[in-house]
């Protein structure tokens, strides 16, 4: 590893210098076992300079108005002088290796701001991978100076849990839709928000939109508030027009007014790093078992056995640990 080449990047990095950002996070990209060992030192080295941001995620079902959403948002954050990074995490783009692009250009006004870096997922790899390499993103993107992250994400799985397990403030957004139904929109994904907004509410489908909203209101009233003492409010928006975007701002602003008093966010991002650790302790050992040939033959014995219902896998696992931990100490 050159740590010269590793030092001069993260200088740069705090610097500010956008072509070194970018760089980095190719590097973080990257899954050659040279380059990760080069990733690390970098993190290692930025980390002290990170942290300091509000995390912003965001989510929604495909054309619900994300991009456009983050467009709009971020143009007014970024007139108002904050310096905004915008990552993604697409997990079509994992298997169709497409859409990335055209988010870019859909974002043009914004792409083109001085004070906004955008930067896409990348394609191929399993989305934890893509998960891992936006956390570490975010940290390089801080370490840069930029004050505002969003992260944008897909809604149609696990990617929105993982985006919420990395970002301070959640936002989901829907469409309006007619008649009580949810929009099959998981219960599990509206107890993760902290601020619900219908999108789209614009010319027809305004009145909608406002039926909408007062259904969710009273959907949301029923759920455990992911943070005490913190209801999501649910709001109208039209991103498209810029309309109801002011309002959204003021309720960030006063999710952070409240966090300032209760060290809601600090804790919050505490719980983020113990869960984060736990993930990568859990895909380091599946990575050994995918990739060390020796593991890999002993995790499909086990397998076989586990699929046979010949062996529980919770015992399966255990052996398989004790196994793997006994070998490697004895290399
Ligand atoms: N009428 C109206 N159309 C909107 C609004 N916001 C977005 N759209 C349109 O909806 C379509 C999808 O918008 P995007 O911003 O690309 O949606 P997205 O959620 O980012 O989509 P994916 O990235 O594909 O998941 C585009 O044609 C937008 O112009 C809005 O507030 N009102
Ligand atoms: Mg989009």
């Amino acid at each position: 590893m050159n740590t010269g080449i590793v030092r001069k990047l993260g200088e740069r990095i705090r610097q500010g210098e956008r072509r070194s950002l970018a760089r980095a996070i190719t590097l973080l990209e990257s899954t050659l076992d040279p380059h990760r060992g080069e990733a690390e030192a970098l993190l290692a080295d930025v980390l002290p300079a990170a942290g300091r941001s509000i995390r912003l995620g965001i989510t929604g079902v495909p054309g619900v108005g994300k991009s456009t959403f983050i467009e709009a948002l971020g143009y007014r954050l970024a007139e108002s002088g904050h310096r905004l990074a915008v990552l993604t995490i697409d997990p079509s783009s994992v298997i169709s290796g497409g859409a990335v692009l055209g988010d870019k250009t859909r974002m043009g006004k914004l792409s083109s701001h001085p004070g906004v870096f955008i930067r896409p997922s990348p394609t191929g790899g399993s989305s934890g991978g893509v998960a891992r390499r936006t956390r570490e993103s975010i940290l390089l993107c801080e370490a840069a100076g930029y004050d505002i992250i969003m992260v944008e994400t897909v809604g149609v799985g696990q990617s929105e849990l993982r985006v919420a397990g990395m970002t301070d403030f959640f936002i989901l957004l829907l469409l309006p839709a007619s008649g009580d139904e949810l929009q099959g929109i998981k219960r599990g994904v509206m107890e993760l928000a902290d601020l619900i907004l219908v999108n789209k509410a614009d010319g027809d489908l305004d009145t909608v939109a406002r039926r909408t909203v007062s259904d969710y209101q009273q959907a949301v009233g029923l759920i455990q508030p992911r943070t005490p003492g913190w209801k999501a409010p649910v709001l109208a928006v039209s991103a498209l027009q810029d309309e109801g975007l002011g309002k959204v701002l003021e309720t960030i602003h006063r999710f952070q007014a409240q966090d300032r008093e209760s060290g809601l966010i600090e804790q919050r991002r505490s719980e983020q790093g113990r869960e984060w650790l736990r993930q990568e302790v859990h895909d380091g050992l599946m990575d050994l078992c995918n990739r060390e040939p020796e593991f890999v033959q002993l995790f499909r014995q086990f397998e076989t056995e586990v699929c046979a219902g010949r062996l529980a896998a919770t015992v399966a696992a255990r052996k398989l640990v004790s196994d793997i931990t006994r070998s490697k100490r004895a290399s």
